[in-house]
């Protein structure tokens, strides 16, 4: 890949609504982008390999629970200081941003929040600094967009827990050290259970072939009668509405994430464009380019403002579940199109490994997808704004 010659576009300066301390954490996260993810990622994308040298540097500048308080090893950050920070990360790449969401929203938020307070020192620290790698596992083979008819289940046996089932598409399965794992008990109500990785009986194959997020690892949890000691159940909430809630979270990193994405390809186009000449002029003179161009600024700022308002309200406790919901769909969907969009301003040139497009865009096809596809999320708006569910 060419030097990473990326250039921030701030078309309605929002820099000036950011506090001091969020513009420090958004230059570190990208210098750290440009010294260490740059570099090296289209290798590791081409040859499908997860980085793993980068989880000493993610954990070094707080991307492993950046709203984790300091007591716990996270960064004690707000909202809008996490989301910038996975725009920075998924500037660089996708891939690389979901593990930051798995670690931090997926598996650290849900020990801290519905954990006990020795799970919460036994575990979060160590998932801080990145000596344990977890994942999370909701998605079953027969239970993708609808986690709630999952079958995975455990048994209360005394004096442990039996856990049998299995997972399927999960971020960072295959090198993890422990897993949250959503499983129905006797009653049919849903628990989170903390598996490790040394527990017999429990197996992670990893999942080939992927022609997206190619730099992130991706794999099963399979559960064969694996004893899990009582101590390893979250005791604080159970029910669809505890893996709902770590959503919620994730969720919003992405909306925040995808906009980096976005940029990395808007800023690639609106370079080639005044560097590529045909017809005897630079590409980015002719009206076609430029309403392309154009059009992503303008996708790139409304997405932007939409955030930042989102980062506001999730900051004083109020963002909804709806809100977070809408930032993920739209902003996805902006980043897909524009990945599109740009790649094609390349010519021939936007297909290859020398620039970042078409690696965003084949990343973004699971970005789309997990989390809530494209489609649940528009079913989430269309049941907050008339009151009916429409997804069965
Ligand atoms: P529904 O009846 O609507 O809700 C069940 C209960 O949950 C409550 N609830 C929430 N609670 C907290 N946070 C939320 N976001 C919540 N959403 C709903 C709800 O109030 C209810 O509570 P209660 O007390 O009444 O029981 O559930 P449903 O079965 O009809 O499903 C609704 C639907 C389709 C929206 C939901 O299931 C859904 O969001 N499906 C999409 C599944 C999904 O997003 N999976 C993601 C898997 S993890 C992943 O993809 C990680 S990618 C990692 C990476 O970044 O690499
Ligand atoms: P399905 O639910 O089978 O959906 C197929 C299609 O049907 C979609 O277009 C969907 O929108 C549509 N559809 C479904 N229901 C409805 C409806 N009611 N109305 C209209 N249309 C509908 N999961 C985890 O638990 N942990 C992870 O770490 C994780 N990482 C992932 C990493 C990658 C690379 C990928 C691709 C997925 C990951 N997932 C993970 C799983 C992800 O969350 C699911 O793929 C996603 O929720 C969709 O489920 P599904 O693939 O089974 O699709």
């Amino acid at each position: 890949m060419r030097p990473d010659l990326f250039e921030h576009s701030d078309y309605y300066l929002m820099d000036e609504l950011l506090s001091e301390e969020h513009k420090l954490v958004r230059d570190a996260t990208r210098e750290w982008v440009k010294r260490d993810i740059s570099p090296i990622i289209e290798e590791y994308a081409q040859n499908a390999k997860f980085p793993e040298q980068t989880v000493k540097g993610l954990a070094d500048i707080g991307a492993f629970g950046p709203y984790i308080p300091s007591e716990y090893g996270g960064a004690g950050l707000d909202q809008i200081s996490y989301g910038l920070m996975m725009q920075e990360i998924e500037r660089g790449d996708s891939g690389v941003r979901s593990t930051c969401s798995v670690q931090s929203s997926l598996v650290m938020y849900p020990i801290f929040t519905y954990g006990n307070e020795e799970q919460r020192q036994k575990y979060l620290p160590r998932l801080a600094s990145g000596e344990l790698l977890g994942c999370f596992g909701l998605t079953e083979p027969n239970h993708g967009s609808n986690p709630g008819g999952m079958v995975t289940n455990f048994k209360d046996m005394g004096d442990h827990y039996l856990l049998n089932g299995a997972k399927m598409w999960i971020s960072n399965s295959p090198f993890c050290d422990l897993a949250v794992v959503w499983a129905k008990n006797e009653e049919g109500r849903i628990h989170g259970l903390i598996v490790e990785r040394e527990m017999e009986g429990f197996s992670t194959p990893e999942t080939h072939n992927k022609w997206s997020l190619r730099a992130s690892s991706t794999g099963e949890l399979v559960f064969d009668n694996v004893k899990i000691p009582k101590e390893n159940l979250l005791p604080n909430k159970s029910g669809l509405g505890a893996p709902l809630g770590c959503l919620d979270s994730a969720r919003y990193g992405i909306a925040w994430g995808v906009i980096g994405a976005a940029m990395d390809c808007y800023d690639t186009a609106l370079r080639y464009s005044k560097e590529r000449i045909q017809f005897d002029k630079p590409i980015g003179g002719f009206q076609l380019q430029q309403k392309k161009l154009a059009e992503m600024v303008t996708e790139i700022t409304k997405a932007q403002l939409l955030t930042f308002r989102l980062g506001q309200l999730k900051n004083e406790g109020r963002a909804t579940t709806a809100q977070i919901s809408m930032a993920k769909r739209n902003n996805v969907d902006m980043a897909l199109k524009i990945a599109r969009d740009a790649r094609q301003m390349l010519g021939g040139m936007g297909i290859t490994g020398d620039y970042p497009i078409m690696r965003h865009m084949m990343n973004l096809e699971s970005v789309v997808t997990y989390e809530g596809t494209h489609d649940i999320h528009l079913l989430i708006t269309g049941m907050d704004v008339t009151g009916i569910p429409a997804f069965n």
